[in-house]
């Protein structure tokens, strides 16, 4: 059964594949799995029709016949729990990818995303500067924390896991920042994610959704 997933109609970040389907489509292309994608404007998402796939009226979402998912990681985390290629077989090692699934969204991102937010809609607010130090500050204490364990490590726990895609699907959010490049253990990593042939497919395919838009006429 080919599964469906939906994505921005209008990419906001131009292609640059920040938005959460593509940690979805990642996963889907390194497990091999085809998929469809089902486009919505941002109108579309705040529908009632995408309400019942989404409460929270956002992408992206999964369909599997009956089946209706919603948030990145648990897509992520089904299909890593459903194909070869995303989890390791041993009980231990496969318990301590979903670890790091699981820091991956509720200890880095958060921080990331305050960053980001901060930046991007909120530098015309009267506490921007007083408040960006301490994100700024609370931020590079986590990536350190990150950089530390990864230490000369290619992936965070022996081969690469849905962790690992998890976790660069996030860092990746501070590219545009120059962020990231204060951490080069941390640029690498996530070049080294960058440079897997699923990573790029994957890539590929959002982004023609967003030059096929920009075409003129
Ligand atoms: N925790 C959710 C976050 C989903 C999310 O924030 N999606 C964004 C796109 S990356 C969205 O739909 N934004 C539009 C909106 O919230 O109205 C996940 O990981 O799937």
């Amino acid at each position: 059964m080919i599964p469906t997933i939906t994505a921005f109609a209008r990419s906001p970040d131009r292609g640059k594949g920040l938005a959460r389907d593509m940690r979805v489509r990642w996963a889907l292309e390194e497990v091999g799995q085809p998929y469809e994608v089902r486009l919505l404007s941002f109108g579309e998402m705040k529908e009632p029709a995408h309400r019942l796939l989404h409460p929270f009226g956002q992408i992206p979402t999964y369909e599997e016949g009956d089946l209706v998912l919603f948030e990145s990681g648990a897509i992520v985390f089904h299909l890593a729990q459903h194909h070869d290629g995303l989890l390791p077989a041993e009980a231990n090692a496969r318990a301590r990818a979903i670890t790091w699934m699981f820091a991956s969204l509720s200890t880095v991102e958060p921080p990331i995303l305050d960053f980001a937010t901060m930046r991007i809609a909120e530098s015309d607010k009267p506490w921007y500067e007083q408040r960006m130090p301490l994100v700024v500050e609370r931020l590079r204490a986590r990536l350190g924390e990150l950089s530390l364990r990864l230490g000369e490590g290619e992936w965070l726990d022996g081969g690469f896991s849905a962790g690992d895609l998890m976790m660069v699907a996030v860092l990746l959010r501070l590219r545009p920042s120059g962020m990231l490049d204060e951490f080069p253990i941390l640029s690498a990593y996530v070049a080294r994610g960058e440079a897997r042939p699923a990573y790029q497919r994957a890539f590929a395919d959002q982004l023609a959704v967003f030059t096929a838009q920009a075409k003129p006429g």
